[in-house]
């Protein structure tokens, strides 16, 4: 009985000593899509595809994608990155968000010609390139998935 009780308490005292914490992160699927389509419709597949052109939020985001586009041999892909609604002021287009990480090619965004929309060049640089929203490219599409970590300890 005594034994009883005091193994009792002890998983009265586990319970009450237990933490536990969690923590929300996001983590992101890409897909590449090897089709060539403008800014807009490659935009609309994303968005179709449940997720939206790539944002780019640090360094090794926008490294572990220029890999991934050098691996398949692809020269440059659309990034979600554009200043349609503001010259100069350049936007991801998932949030309208102005953040993230936009590491330009030597001289650019230069707008040449009108250039509003952000390709990801990979072929001799790893950099950002505005270029003109009609130009065809292959494209990154971004889906986040929400992720829940929770540890416990007992
Ligand atoms: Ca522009
Ligand atoms: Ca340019």
């Amino acid at each position: 009985q005594e034994l009883k009780t005091r193994l009792g308490n002890q998983l009265a005292l586990k319970k009450l000593l237990r933490v536990r914490t969690t923590k929300s992160v996001y983590t992101s699927q890409y897909t590449i899509h090897r089709k060539a389509y403008n800014w807009l419709q490659a935009r609309a597949e994303c968005r179709r595809c449940g997720g939206h052109l790539v944002t780019i939020n640090d360094a090794a985001e926008h490294f572990f994608l220029t890999r991934a586009l050098q691996r398949y041999k692809i020269r440059s892909a659309w990034t979600g990155l554009n200043d349609r609604a503001k010259e100069g002021d350049y936007r991801w287009d998932r949030f309208n968000s102005a953040g993230g990480y936009k590491r330009w090619c030597k001289g650019e965004p230069n707008n040449l010609g009108n250039e509003d929309a952000a390709e990801l060049f990979a072929h001799t640089s790893s950099c950002l390139n505005d270029l003109g929203i009609h130009h065809k490219r292959f494209f990154i599409c971004e889906v986040n998935v929400h992720k829940t970590l929770s540890i416990k300890t007992v």
